[in-house]
C-alpha cells in the first residue's frame, strides 16, 4: 500500500473512530464479514502466500526472513525484531508496514506450521477452571460479537537505548536489543473481547490464571495473566484478528493473536492456539526470567507449592512480570547512539552522531501515550530551562491511545538539549532516572534529545 493511500485510511480510522463516538465500538458480525470479504486479495494476504526469493543455482537455498514485512520503513535491529523509525512518524495511527515487530523466534510460516492456515486453525479454551470446554475455528471467531479498540502497542524492551546513554548502564549491566525508542506504535485492533468467551465457556469462582499460549513459533511461547487482571480489561482485551481494518499479517501473529491494550506486548501473544483457565498459578519462561523486572529494586514473587510451572523451575523465578506500561514521551528526533553496545544497521545517524536541524523558528513535534490512566498532560524543557507546557493535538481517544503534542522552539546555533515528560491523569510524572533493571524493561525516564542547529 502506497504511503498515500495509508494516510487516507489512517485518517478514516480516526473519522470512524470518532464518528461512532467512542474507542470501543461494537461492530456487527455483517460489517466485520464484509470488511473480510473487501480486503481478502490486498497485500496483507499476498504477503502470506509470497514466493521465497529466488535460490541461487549455489547447494543451500539462502536462509528465509525471519521476519516478512521489508525493512523499507522500518528498523532492523536484529534477525527477529524490527524497530519502528518514529523520528519519522507523523500519523496518529501507525501503518502496519511502519509497525515494529518484536518476535522471539522466525515469523512462523503457514508452509512450516500447517496449523496457521485459516481453514486449520483451532483455538481452544480449557482448563480446570472451564465450565464448558470449547475448540473455535477461525470462521466461526469472525461470527462472535467483535469490537475494535484503538491503542497503543509496545514491547517491554522499547527505550533500553535509555539505560545505556543516559542511565550509565554497560552492556554487562543491561541485557537485550537496542530498540532506541520505536519499539511502540498505534493500531484499530478487532477482537471478540474476553467478555464474551467468558460469558460462553463459563469459568468457576476458583479461576487464578488465564494463560495465553501458542507454541507455534517456538514451545515456550505463551504467557499468563492473573485471571483478576484479564477480568478487570475483560471488555478491552481479547481474541484479535484484524489490524487497522486488514487481516493480521503473519508477523503481527496471523491468523489471530491476542491484545491487551496498555500491557507490555509480551502479554499479546501471537499465533494463539490456547488459552487455558486454570485454579493454579502459573509460570514459564516469560514470567520468570523472561520480560520481568530484575535488579535490586525489585523483589521475585513467591511461589506457592501446587503452582505449575511450565518449562521453568522455581529456581527462575528472577523478578515481577512487567504488565503496565508506564507513561512515556518522545520528540520525533533520532536519539543520539553514543554508548549503546550496538548501533541498530539502518539508523539514520551514525554512532555519536548528532541530528541536525536549521535554525529559526521551529515547531517540535512528538507523541506521548500513559495507557494505564492517560496522557494529562505534556511537558518539554530546552537546556535544562524550565518546564513548559506543549500542546496536545487532537485525537485523544481515551487511555490506550497515544496523543500527538507539539511546541514551537526558537532554534539558535549551537548545541541543545530538549527533553519531555508525560504526566498521566492519576497524577504520574516521567522520572529523570529509573532503578537499574538487568533486562532493560520499561524504562520511562525522561529521554534527552540533542540537536545541532546550524
Ligand atoms: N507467539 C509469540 N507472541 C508474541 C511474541 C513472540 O515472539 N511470539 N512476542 C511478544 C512481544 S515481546 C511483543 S513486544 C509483541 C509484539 O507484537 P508485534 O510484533 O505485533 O508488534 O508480541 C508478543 N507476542
Ligand atoms: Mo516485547
Amino acid at each position: 500500500m502506497s504511503g498515500e493511500s495509508q494516510r487516507l485510511r489512517d485518517e478514516d480510522l480516526v473519522r470512524r473512530t470518532l464518528r461512532d463516538g467512542s474507542n470501543l465500538n461494537r461492530r456487527s458480525l455483517f460489517v466485520s464479514a464484509a470488511a473480510f470479504g473487501a480486503v481478502a486479495s490486498t497485500g496483507a494476504l499476498a504477503q502470506a502466500t509470497a514466493p521465497a526469493p529466488a535460490a541461487p543455482a549455489a547447494p543451500a537455498a539462502p536462509p528465509r526472513r525471519a521476519i516478512l514485512k521489508d525493512d523499507s520503513r522500518i528498523l532492523n535491529i536484529g534477525a527477529t525484531v524490527r524497530s519502528g523509525n518514529y523520528w519519522n512518524f507523523t500519523t496518529f495511527m501507525t501503518p502496519v508496514e511502519e509497525f515494529y515487530v518484536r518476535n522471539h523466534y522466525p515469523t512462523p510460516l503457514v508452509e512450516q506450521r500447517p496449523v496457521l492456515a485459516r481453514e486449520n486453525w483451532k483455538l481452544k479454551i480449557h482448563g480446570a477452571s472451564v465450565e464448558r470446554p470449547i475448540e473455535i475455528g477461525y470462521e466461526d471467531l469472525l461470527k462472535l460479537p467483535s469490537r475494535t479498540i484503538v491503542a497503543t502497542m509496545e514491547c517491554h524492551g522499547n527505550g533500553r537505548t535509555l539505560f545505556w546513554e543516559q542511565g550509565g548502564f554497560t552492556g554487562q549491566d543491561v541485557a537485550g536489543g537496542n530498540w532506541v525508542l520505536g519499539a511502540v506504535g498505534q493500531a484499530e485492533w478487532q477482537f471478540v473481547p474476553m467478555s464474551e468467551i467468558f460469558a460462553r465457556v463459563g469459568v468457576k469462582p476458583n479461576a487464578k490464571t488465564v494463560l495465553f499460549w501458542s507454541g507455534v513459533d517456538g514451545t515456550d511461547m505463551g504467557r499468563p495473566m492473573p485471571f483478576a487482571d484479564v477480568l478487570a480489561q475483560q471488555n478491552d482485551m481479547g481474541i484479535c484478528y484484524a489490524m487497522n481494518g486488514n487481516p493480521l499479517t503473519p508477523d503481527h501473529g496471523a491468523p489471530v493473536r491476542i491484545v491487551v491494550p496498555g500491557w507490555g506486548g509480551t502479554a499479546s501473544i501471537k499465533w494463539v492456539t490456547e488459552i487455558r483457565v486454570t485454579d493454579k498459578r502459573v509460570w514459564c519462561r516469560l514470567n520468570t526470567k523472561g520480560e520481568v523486572y530484575i535488579g535490586p529494586s525489585y523483589t521475585a514473587p513467591e511461589n506457592a507449592a501446587d503452582d505449575e510451572f511450565i518449562g521453568v523451575t522455581q529456581a527462575d523465578i528472577k523478578g515481577p512480570m512487567v504488565t503496565w506500561m508506564p507513561p512515556k514521551s518522545l520528540i520525533t528526533v533520532p536519539l543520539v547512539v553514543d554508548k549503546s553496545p550496538s548501533l541498530p544497521a539502518n539508523y539514520p545517524l551514525k554512532k555519536g552522531e548528532v541530528p541536525k536541524l536549521a535554525a529559526g523558528q521551529q515547531t517540535m513535534k512528538g507523541y506521548a501515550w500513559a495507557p494505564q490512566h492517560g496522557v494529562k498532560s505534556v511537558e518539554y524543557r530546552i537546556d535544562g530551562g524550565a518546564w513548559q507546557h506543549a500542546t496536545i493535538q487532537p485525537p485523544n481517544l481515551g487511555k490506550y491511545t497515544w496523543v500527538r503534542f507539539e511546541f514551537p522552539w526558537n532554534a539558535t546555533t549551537g548545541q541543545h538539549v530538549i527533553e519531555t515528560r508525560a504526566t498521566d491523569n492519576a497524577g504520574t510524572t516521567q522520572p529523570e532516572r529509573i532503578p537499574l533493571n538487568s533486562l532493560g524493561m520499561a524504562n520511562w525516564s525522561i529521554p534527552k534529545f540533542r540537536i545541532e542547529v546550524a
